[in-house]
């Protein structure tokens, strides 16, 4: 048996075995691109393996929904992208109420045993940019085909083809190093071009690349700015005029898949003299360029094509609370679920565009560590973190401290959601550690990753859990 990630293999195949002594299981799942595609990766494994399974999808794991889950009376549920750090409850409900909990989680786990439980950082692979959930559940839907019952069913590659959806997992976890997946993340990348569900080319680096008409693409590419072309439309037309080449198609701009590999490079070469000729750093235009993920299986020209348009799909799906849209198209669903995930997407990104131009209008609160904003209810909880990313990268904005943004949630609660940089990562941040403290100090809850984490907190506390953040940025920060 070759395992992809050899660090798992003994886990995933204990899972595995487990799971194959199933006559039903209940999936549970966390609602993001992440765990749409953990659970999509999860389904079709046992789908395949002939066990019968019912999805169910959660926004947070916390006891009331580990409480509804065992009331459900299934004997083994398998937990994808959340479990870990829950895993003292998980495990408590599942001796009172008789059921096997599985799970497969990239997140920290809390301090508790089980028989079950795939984790890369349980083994020594960093959860935050080595391995997903999509990942780690990829891991264990190998182990489960390797351990088949039928060994002649070379179809589906001993689920090799799943590697594509534990790259859009990856990637919507914003788990790239530098422009491209690294570790165990990479190794899954390799089996997945192996069979032919991914290309990965280095490339112009800007979302967007298979959807977006080119002033678009560039107008909106803010990871490196450049003056005049990065949020300046007539500045991005007159750069695109002023290369001479055949950039319209029926009088519509072209897109960046559109480019054959000789006009992407003129294009690339006359940004990158754009950009040094306007004093932009040399380390910063290397990020011009970075490996793109491309599935060569879905039309070109489509979401479905590039990883990163693929995740914000399912984000817009999950963000809506239309989990089973965004885990039908994962599924191959490409007509009804198909449109209705687009027409979500569209929304979500009008709702996004508002919820930054409030942000604009209203203006941040600078502390001496971070930066924060409270939307009230003029910004969905679900989607306050993307709007806090987005601004956080808007021209102007002070990016040396991290930003924390706050909106209303329901039950009287407070959504918080904190974003930071690579350069913040490198002087000591780990925002999932100041997420914990500062909502544990004020009677709420929260974790997350070191460079994006949230929180939940009583409504009320705002103040309070900003004073205690600041701290724990002060000492974080060198
Ligand atoms: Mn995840």
């Amino acid at each position: 048996m070759d395992a992809p990630i050899p660090a798992l293999a003994r886990p995933a195949r204990a899972a595995a075995r487990r799971l194959r002594e199933a006559d039903e299981v209940l999936l549970a799942s966390h609602i993001d691109a992440d765990g749409l595609t953990s659970a999509a990766i999860a389904a079709t494994a046992l789908e395949r393996a002939g066990i019968p399974v019912a999805t169910t999808f959660e926004k947070q794991l916390d006891e009331e929904a580990i409480a509804a889950i065992a009331a459900t009376d299934y004997e083994t549920v398998l937990f994808t992208d959340f479990g870990s750090g829950q895993l003292d409850v998980v495990t408590e409900y599942a001796e009172r109420k008789g059921f096997t909990p599985i799970v497969a989680d990239h997140h920290q786990p809390t301090d508790a045993e089980t028989a079950y439980h795939v984790n890369p950082l349980l083994e020594g692979i960093d959860g935050g940019s080595e391995l997903s959930g999509a990942g780690t559940t990829y891991a264990l839907a190998r182990a489960l085909a390797d351990c088949g019952r039928d060994p002649e069913d070379h179809a589906a590659d001993g689920n090799r083809d799943l590697a594509a959806l534990a790259v859009v997992g990856a990637v919507g976890d914003m788990q790239t190093v530098d422009g491209e997946l690294v570790g165990a993340n990479a190794a899954i990348t390799d089996e997945g071009v192996a069979a032919g569900v991914l290309d990965t080319t280095k490339d112009l680096a800007m979302y967007g690349t298979q959807t977006r008409p080119l002033p678009k693409l560039l107008e909106y590419a803010n990871d490196v700015r450049i003056p005049g072309i990065t949020n300046d439309r007539s500045g991005v037309v007159r750069f695109l005029d002023g290369l001479d080449m055949e950039l319209k198609a029926d009088g519509e701009w072209r897109t960046w898949a559109d480019l054959t590999h000789d006009e992407r490079r003129t294009v690339v070469s006359a940004l990158v003299r754009r950009a040094v000729r306007n004093g932009v750093p040399a380390g910063r235009i290397d990020d011009l360029i970075g490996t793109s993920y491309t599935l060569p299986r879905e039309a070109p020209g489509t979401v479905l094509r590039d990883a990163s348009e693929f995740s914000t799909l399912l984000n817009a799906t999950a963000r809506y609370d239309r989990a089973d849209v965004g885990l039908a198209v994962c599924q191959g669903d490409r007509g009804e679920a198909f449109q209705e995930a687009k027409r979500l997407l569209r929304t979500h990104r009008r709702n996004l565009s508002e919820g930054i131009e409030w942000v604009a209008d209203h203006g941040v609160t600078r502390e001496d560590n971070c930066q924060w904003f409270h939307a009230g209810e003029e910004i969905r909880e679900t989607i306050v973190g993307i709007v806090a990313g987005m601004a956080y990268g808007a021209n102007g904005v002070d990016r040396s401290v991290p930003m924390i943004a706050f909106a209303d949630a329901d039950k009287g609660e407070t959504k918080v959601s904190a974003r930071g940089t690579s350069a913040l990562l490198r002087r000591g941040l780990d925002l999932s550690t100041v997420m914990q403290e500062a909502s544990r100090a004020v009677g709420g809850d929260g974790g997350g990753h070191t460079i994006a984490a949230g929180a939940t907190v009583p409504r009320g506390t705002e103040t309070a859990f900003v004073e205690v953040a600041d701290d724990v940025l002060g000492e974080q920060l060198d």
